[in-house]
């Protein structure tokens, strides 16, 4: 009969042998375990919310300190007050807020992580994706997908703020970040505007005369409008999921699949005074609150959110929305590292056992 053994040694012998160790580059497993193989995973990111009424204050004062000539790109970058100075608005996803002024252009460049913009405020205004001129009103959602060229650039009187998202703090971890500025300023626009939303915008009907193998979506534009409509065709007509509301996947035509292999986006259309269920994922989130006002209970924590402001949500933490008014809907535009535990098999979720959260 086998059995667990046990050993006499002293927390002084052990010690030193320890110490030892660190000779080797090496370390015992069994004082740390339980560090490692946690029960569930607890985030060190916290729920947290950024309002627009301070931020957009601060994102016009940067566009009067800084030129895109010295930035890269003007970008407030919204950090998680629990990943203590790591770039990150999530463990694994970015966010921040974007400003270009009139007049201005951020320089073409292309780099290995994906990014995504939803467009807060414009009257116009473009970001080119490899050669398509892509327009930017507001609600808009645009992607630059990993190694696309892009640059950004504002020919109207009035200031372009958006919310960027990008999958970096992952691409980090995994040591592939790659970057490279384009020879000029401005790269060459090769296709007719908009090109991507005339070849696949329609949805439903895509080119049949040639096949996309991308990993992401050759949607590169999810105007506003489009968005809006499919919301309020289908918000009367249905329950919705009983954790999101009316919630509609933002995907790639050609397959079904997500926007981007790292990341997936959604918008959300939460009716007069709904209230929805609790669950958890794994996936983070990040959250924009396009219209209306509510709150959304995370871990425990009221969050209260207006117009225009950003909340994340981190992974495994319960979480339920409120839409607060009586008379009108709130929509919330979100994005998620859900694609990237789908892919690895590590996307887990749990509806709450009380439904709600106490
Ligand atoms: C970036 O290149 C853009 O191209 C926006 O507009 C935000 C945040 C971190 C790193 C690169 C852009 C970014 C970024």
């Amino acid at each position: 009969m086998l059995s667990r053994s046990s050993s006499e040694a002293t927390e002084a012998v052990l010690q030193t042998f320890y110490d030892k160790l660190e000779d080797f580059s090496v370390a015992p497993l069994w004082t740390v375990q339980e560090d490692v193989l946690v029960n569930e995973p607890k985030s060190k990111a916290v729920p947290h919310l950024w309002r627009w009424s301070e931020l957009r204050p601060q994102a016009m004062r940067a566009a009067e300190l800084v030129g895109t000539a010295d930035a890269e790109r003007r970008v407030l970058m919204m950090l998680n007050p629990g990943l203590d100075g790591r770039i990150a608005t999530t463990n694994s996803l970015f966010s921040g807020l974007q400003i270009v002024m009139p007049g201005e252009t951020a320089r073409a460049h292309r780099h290995t992580p994906a990014a995504l913009r939803f467009m807060i405020d414009s009257k116009g205004g473009y970001t080119t994706v490899d050669g398509d001129k892509v327009p930017m009103l507001p609600g808009d959602l645009i992607l630059t997908p990993n190694w696309n060229w892009h640059d950004h650039g504002n020919d109207t009187d009035s200031p372009m703020i958006w919310l960027d998202g990008l999958d970096i703090p992952l691409v980090r971890m995994l040591e592939s970040v790659f970057f490279e500025p384009y020879p000029e300023d401005v790269q060459p626009i090769t296709q007719a505007t908009d090109f991507s939303f005339l070849k696949y915008g329609a949805g439903s009907l895509t080119p049949a005369w040639q096949t996309s193998d991308s990993t992401h979506s050759p949607l590169m534009h999810y105007p506003w409008d489009k968005t809006w409509e499919a919301l309020q065709g289908l918000a009367p007509a249905t329950e919705g999921s009983p954790f999101d509301g009316v919630v509609l996947e933002y995907i790639n035509p050609t397959n079904g699949g997500p926007a981007f292999p790292t990341m997936g986006c959604h918008v959300q259309l939460l009716r007069p005074g709904e209230s929805t269920k609790a669950h958890r994922h794994t996936s983070s989130t990040i959250y924009h609150s396009v219209e209306g006002s509510g709150h959304t209970i995370v871990d425990g924590q009221k969050l209260s959110w207006e117009p225009k402001d950003v909340f994340c949500v981190p992974g495994w933490t319960y979480h339920e929305h409120i839409n607060a008014s009586a008379t009108e809907p709130a929509v919330l535009f979100s994005f998620t590292d859900a694609p990237v535990l789908q892919s690895l098999s590590l996307l887990r979720e749990q509806a709450h056992p009380d439904g709600h959260q106490s």
